[in-house]
């Protein structure tokens, strides 16, 4: 017999545009991925409104979202992709698993510290309990890997916890996921303070390289990029932070290794190093665009991948559910 594939989940969030950060770390890891695995990808559309969102563009970014991904190269007649509150089992599951967290724990999330001062006028319970919300996303698939950045690594940390907690307290029930990270571009840093991750919702864009950002503001974007006082093109993370970023993304979009990027530029000046970087990164972004472009023209084909991407979601969704409503005591009619 064919042994089952293992199972693989992750997320975005349509807050913005997607950034190069979120394509290395995690959308261009799960196109590798996705032919080894049983894949779940989500528009994290209820993750999202724990900041407030303008609803128009929210609604358009979900679609765009996951038009992106499908230029990405994720295949959607393989991997189940959907949008995550046409899921309602999420919802669901995040409330019974509320019952087995701790508020403490959830105050000391990085994230929700982080959120929290950034957000001071709207720190709301929905910020509080996006960890659970998480956990809930990925023990429902019964996921064995969760491909993400490292800005994620606590949030899987914490989903373990409590399932593990659950499945002690009840039989198990849940499988304990693991989080899969990159060796280069697990976090790429904003190019104006490489101290910080790229976001996509970072105050100033210049800082993030946007998947829909014309070359010419790629380029632009590049040519700006923080260095440091010296001259030479060497990974360094400690003392080299903004050459080493340049020269993760370097990497990761010419394909080539850091040993081999950093011999491309030997003797050569960041002027020069910075313009290449921008070139290359564009290089690649062109037909991905154009194929984004051309999706987001066919809403019907999107829609229709989106609608049996929900209904797949919800037949594995709904039979974790079942179960821990069950586990928990809920009472449920004959039918
Ligand atoms: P926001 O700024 O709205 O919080 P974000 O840019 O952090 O968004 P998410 O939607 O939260 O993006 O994350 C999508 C995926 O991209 C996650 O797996 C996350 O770990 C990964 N990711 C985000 N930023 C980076 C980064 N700078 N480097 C590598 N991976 C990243
Ligand atoms: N919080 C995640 C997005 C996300 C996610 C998930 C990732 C929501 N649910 C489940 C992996 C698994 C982020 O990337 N910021």
């Amino acid at each position: 017999m064919e042994e089952r594939k293992k199972v693989l989940y992750s997320a975005v969030q349509p807050t913005n545009d997607l950034t190069i950060g979120n394509y290395i770390g995690a959308i261009q890891n799960w196109v590798k991925l996705q032919n080894d695995y049983d894949c779940y990808f989500a528009v994290a559309n209820m993750h999202a409104i724990t900041v407030r969102q303008n609803p128009a563009e929210l609604r358009r970014r979900t679609a765009d979202m996951a038009a992106l991904l499908i230029a990405c190269g994720i295949n959607p007649e393989n991997s189940v992709l959907y949008v995550q509150s046409h899921v309602p089992a999420h919802a669901e599951l995040c409330w019974t698993l509320n019952t087995f967290t701790y508020v403490g724990e959830m105050e000391r999330m990085t994230q929700f510290k982080d959120k929290s001062k950034k957000h001071a006028d709207n720190i709301n319970m929905g910020l509080m309990d996006y960890p659970v919300l998480m956990a809930a996303d990925i023990l429902l698939y019964q996921a064995d890997y969760v491909p993400v950045g490292l800005d994620q690594r606590q949030h899987v940390e914490i989903a373990r916890d409590i399932a593990q907690r659950f499945n002690n307290v009840y039989s198990p029930t849940f499988k304990m996921p693991e989080a899969l990270f990159l060796k280069v571009g697990a976090k790429i840093c904003d190019l104006l303070d490489p101290t910080k991750k790229m976001s996509k919702s970072a105050e100033n864009p210049n800082g993030s390289v946007f998947l829909n950002d014309d070359r010419d503001t790629i380029i632009r974007k590049f040519k700006r990029a923080v260095t440091d006082s010296g001259s030479e093109v060497r990974y360094d993370p400690e003392n080299k932070a903004g050459v080493s970023n340049l020269l993760s993304i370097y990497s990761v979009f010419s394909g080539k290794s850091i040993e081999k990027a950093e011999a491309d530029f030997a003797g050569k000046g960041y002027g020069e190093f910075k313009l290449a970087v921008g070139e290359v990164v564009a290089d690649k972004l062109a037909p991905l665009q154009a194929e984004w472009q051309r999706l987001l023209a066919d809403k019907a084909y999107l829609d229709g991948v989106l609608k049996s991407g929900a209904e797949r979601a919800e037949r594995t969704a709904n039979r974790t559910l079942a179960k821990v409503y069950k586990k928990v005591g809920f009472y449920s009619l004959k039918d």
